[in-house]
């Protein structure tokens, strides 16, 4: 649809910017802290790019003043930040950690005082290492809860402060990272222990979601969910089925069961045939139907295009987290779908597509599959940033959200509602299996990819332009 004027953004539109715990916070075992599953996964050799860390990363811990002092400057009206299960509990359930409640208290005072809106996510893949050795964390249904225990003391400390919640980051991401391709903690392999992990896991989600419900919390919560619409490359039915495969097995068969309770017909029919589908005890099905998400949070970066792939085609393949543009391998599910490079858009060093009509096209299919509103809850660009004379100029991290922040505008003139738009990062952080060279954030860290260099926070272009875009919401983009 071309529209002749495109609409304004809300008066009340949360202009925002990202982060997690362990990509930030550093202090990894400060203030009585406990030990997550990241702390154990990035000590094993060669699990992350150049055995990078999170132990220090961007020490926001305790620069958190001069953080907020930045975004108070740039005049953000939202901040995402996670909380670190393994401060509140560092065992994961038991006896309150004080001290590491404490840091959020403060934080989030130190962001009302700034007038910036705090929206925490109550889990951003940092589950207590101790439920990990206990009982496998979320391979047992015992997780959810341990999950809602930690999510209530949340709730009761930060109700009538914080008003937007996010119950579980990316979910996809964390099960089939953690159990299908071994690349995040705890790096197994065993596709019927995934879908049995993924069920826990929105069991979990759904469970937490009813809690603030009942426990009446100010305010709305959902999943942030890392959608990837799926295009077709060109008409042939084969490929049309296959992009449709892919539409069904990556992203409805996490959001249906976020918004309808129900895993979609074919995805859970071709898990029954394989043998692998999720077993459902006792009062499942009506736990995930009884739990009705407020908004719907969306990371988006990128679209993907598919191609027919036979039974006997490609699987998966190792990701680029070097930077070497082009160096990621054709990856697919045999009998499903083949990911094949769109030769319509570009792609970034990291090898991830360019493609900002992509968030539209996701807005306007959730839009009329789901009928929610919508939190962008991440989007940004990964990129090699240089410091010349003190400054950084990423005019291509500004194209990069500019035409996102379109895409927006124009997904709302369709008649969307979008609530907000958290950009990734505030400041660079930790990239989880790349390091410190993929940068995000509106603000320079000096620290190399070898984890040497002073902290200093400076500024970036796009910190700039990013401060005009909500000093006029969203007209001067
Ligand atoms: C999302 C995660 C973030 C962040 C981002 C960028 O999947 O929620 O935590 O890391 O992606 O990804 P990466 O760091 O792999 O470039």
């Amino acid at each position: 649809m071309e529209h002749k004027k495109l609409a304004k953004f809300p008066e009340n539109f949360l202009w925002g910017s990202a982060s997690a715990a362990y990509q930030v916070e550093g202090a990894w075992n400060e203030d009585g802290k406990g030990v997550s599953v990241w702390d154990t996964y990035v000590r094993i050799p060669g699990k992350t790019f150049k055995g990078t860390d999170g132990n220090v990363a961007v020490d926001h811990y305790h620069r958190y003043k001069e953080d907020v002092a930045l975004m108070k400057a740039q005049g953000l009206k939202a901040y995402r930040f996670s909380i670190a299960w393994t401060r509140i509990f560092p065992n994961g359930r038991g006896e309150i950690n004080q001290k590491g409640l404490q840091f959020y208290i403060d934080l989030v005072d130190e962001l009302l005082a700034a007038g910036i809106e705090p929206l925490v996510t109550l889990y951003h893949w940092d589950i207590p290492q101790a439920l990990q050795d206990e009982y496998g964390g979320w391979e047992s249904r015992q997780v959810i809860a341990d999950f809602v225990n930690y999510a209530e003391v949340i709730f009761n400390a930060f109700n009538g402060k914080v008003k937007r919640w996010v119950s579980l980051n990316e979910q996809n991401i964390f099960t089939a990272h953690g159990w299908l391709l071994a690349i995040h903690p705890p790096g197994k392999i065993d596709e019927k222990l995934f879908y049995q992990v993924n069920h826990h896991a929105n069991l979990a989600n759904a469970a937490v979601i009813n809690k603030f419900h009942e426990l009446g919390i100010e305010g709305g919560i959902g999943p942030s969910f890392a959608y990837t619409p799926q295009y077709s490359i060109d008409s042939d039915p084969k490929n049309v089925l296959a992009a449709e495969n892919a539409e069904e097995m990556l992203s409805h068969f996490w959001m249906d069961v976020y918004m309808y309770g129900e895993y979609p017909i074919a995805a859970l029919n071709y898990l029954k045939e394989k043998g692998v589908a999720p077993e459902f005890a006792e009062g499942d099905a009506e736990l995930l139907k009884s739990a009705k998400p407020d908004h719907l949070g969306i990371n988006y970066y990128q679209s993907a295009t598919n191609a027919f792939n036979p039974v006997d085609g490609v699987g998966f393949a190792e990701m680029n987290t070097t930077g070497k543009k082009g160096t990621s391998g054709e990856s697919g599910a045999p009998g499903l779908y083949k990911r094949v490079q769109n030769p319509y858009v570009d792609r970034t060093n990291w090898d991830w597509e360019i493609d900002p009509e992509g968030l539209r096209i996701a807005i306007r299919r959730i839009t009329s599959r789901y009928r929610t509103p919508i939190l962008i809850t991440e989007n940004g660009l990964g990129e090699y940033d240089k410091v010349e004379d003190g400054q950084i100029h990423d005019d291509y991290r500004i194209k990069y959200l500019a035409s996102h922040v379109k895409a927006i505008q124009e997904a709302i003139t369709d008649g969307a509602t979008v609530l907000g738009y958290c950009t990734w990062s505030y400041t660079d952080l930790l990239s989880w299996l790349n390091g410190y060279q993929k940068r995000y954030g509106f603000v320079y860290v000096d620290q190399d990819e070898n984890q040497n260099g002073s902290q200093k926070r400076i500024p970036k272009d796009s910190y700039y332009w990013y401060k005009k875009v909500i000093e006029t919401n969203g007209e001067e983009i």
